[in-house]
This record gives structure tokens, C-alpha cells and sequence, in this order.
């Protein structure tokens, strides 16, 4: 089942307890934004957004939620005003229902999605629209463990051989312009998004409001969403201008 509209999720990552933004995904190239996430989440709520997109940035790299007491904070303060989904380190089932029993609406999966797609096929269905999948992609193929470690498998394939009884939606981050303002990559997000079943959400390299209107003009062809990072950190426009495109999409 498709959504009813183009989806604008704020992103807030975190890295030891911070607010940050990374270029490439390279732990070692941070920008620090706010030391606070939960100040950061209730500042996109005030401007409006209807969903958080929360990445434990050190969760990734390590498997575990390094970051899990800020990320709950969040939770238990915001649950009510905000829908959130959360990834990085959610690699088994403990972690997966701990999530959605704290009130997250939806679980992102990359590294174990990548690593044992049997286990995802085998979830039981009560979890599906909870489970987003994270194809973190260079060209074309598969990234994982904070995108330190680069596989052969090919994202479509993957996502491909995942069931569709589980699998709700799936995040197509493009690594190579991730945090870098150069504009998103609208041509590899479409053809990805034409050869899956699942809606799309794009992430990486949005800069202008001429990007986010691109990419929701390709509704139509599965693209739903949108994940913004530096962009809005930086001010490249206003987040009240980026919703309006949004929510402007003829259905
Ligand atoms: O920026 C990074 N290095 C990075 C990042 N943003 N590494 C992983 N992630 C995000 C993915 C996905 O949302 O885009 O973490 C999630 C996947 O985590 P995991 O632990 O399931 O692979």
C-alpha cells in the first residue's frame, strides 16, 4: 500500500550524545549542530514536522545503541507529538521490539538487512509497516556498519528478495552525496525506485528547495519521501518552505 503523501523527514543523527552532521557518512568529518537532540527535535516540531528520522550514527558503526538514552528521551517526551522512526544498531530482535515498545513507529534496518534477509522474511506479520529497510548504496551495491564496510550485493537484488508481507517502505541513501549539499541524485533514485515494489524514500545531497521538488514531482513513480539533513541545519530555506512542496504534491 502506497502512502497518501510526500513525506518530509527531518533527520536528526547522533554521535557521542550530539546532534551532528557527517559528509560521506565519514564519522571523522562531523559538523556538530546542537548538543542537544532533544532540543533539535522539538525545534523541527515547532517549525511543523510531522516525522523525525533518528540515526544512532555510533549505533551503526558499533551494532549496539550507543546512543540509546537520548534517543529515549525523545521518545517518551515527543511520542505524542511526532512520528519517528529510528536506525543504526538495530541488528536483532530485542533491540527491534524494545523500539517499538518505546513507542517508535518505525524500525530502520541496514546492516542486518544486508547481513541475514532471513531473518527479516521470517518476522512475524504483525511487524509489518514497522519495518523500514536502509539501502545505504555506492554504486549501486550495498554499505553497512556505517557504511565502513562497502558489500558486492546489489541494492535492488536485495531489496528484491526481501517479503513484502514485512517490508513497509525502503530508504535509498545515496553515500556518495550524502551531507554534501551537491544536489540529490534524482536519475538512481528513480530507476531504483521503478525496479522495487516498496515506496521510496530519498536520502542525501538535498540543497535547495529545487531539489525536494524534483524528487516529489516523481510521486507517481514511487518516491514518497524525503530525508533532509545539512540542508536545514545549514538554513538553505526555510522548513516551512520545504513541507509546503511537500504537501503541494498532486496525488
Ligand atoms: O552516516 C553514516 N555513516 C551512516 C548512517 N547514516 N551509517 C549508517 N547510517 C544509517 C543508515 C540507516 O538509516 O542510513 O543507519 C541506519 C542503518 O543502521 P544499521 O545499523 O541497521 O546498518
Amino acid at each position: 500500500m502506497k502512502n497518501k503523501c510526500f513525506t518530509l523527514y527531518p533527520a536528526i543523527d547522533i554521535k557521542d550524545g550530539k546532534c551532528v552532521r557527517l559528509l560521506f557518512g565519514e564519522m571523522e568529518k562531523e559538523t556538530v549542530y546542537n548538543n542537544n537532540p532533544l532540543d533539535q527535535a522539538m525545534w523541527f516540531i515547532d517549525q511543523g514536522a510531522e516525522w523525525l528520522h533518528i540515526v544512532d550514527l555510533d549505533g551503526a558503526v558499533t551494532g549496539k545503541n550507543v546512543n540509546k538514552r537520548v534517543i529515549l528521551k525523545i521518545l517518551n517526551k515527543l511520542q505524542e507529538n511526532v512520528k519517528i522512526q529510528i536506525g543504526g544498531g538495530i541488528r536483532n530482535i530485542d533491540d527491534i521490539n524494545f523500539w517499538i515498545e518505546n513507542s517508535a513507529n518505525r524500525i530502520i534496518l541496514g546492516t542486518l538487512a544486508l547481513e541475514n534477509p532471513t531473518f527479516i522474511n521470517q518476522l512475524d506479520k504483525k511487524y509489518f509497516k514497522k519495518i523500514i529497510i536502509g539501502a545505504d548504496v555506492r554504486n549501486g551495491k550495498i554499505a553497512s556498519h556505517g557504511w565502513k564496510k562497502q558489500s558486492d550485493v546489489i541494492a535492488v537484488e536485495l531489496i528484491n528478495s526481501l517479503n513484502s508481507s514485512i517490508v513497509s517502505s525502503v530508504i535509498y541513501t545515496d553515500i556518495s552525496k550524502d551531507g554534501s549539499l551537491q544536489g540529490v541524485s534524482l536519475d538512481q533514485t528513480l530507476s531504483f525506485a521503478k525496479q522495487i515494489q516498496y515506496p521510496v524514500i530519498a536520502s542525501g545531497g538535498v540543497s535547495s528547495l529545487n531539489d525536494i521538488s524534483r524528487l516529489a514531482k516523481k510521486f507517481s513513480n514511487g518516491i514518497q519521501g524525503v530525508i533532509i539533513g545539512r540542508a536545514l541545519y545549514d538554513k538553505k530555506f526555510a522548513f516551512v518552505d520545504a513541507l509546503k512542496i511537500c504537501k503541494e504534491v498532486k496525488i
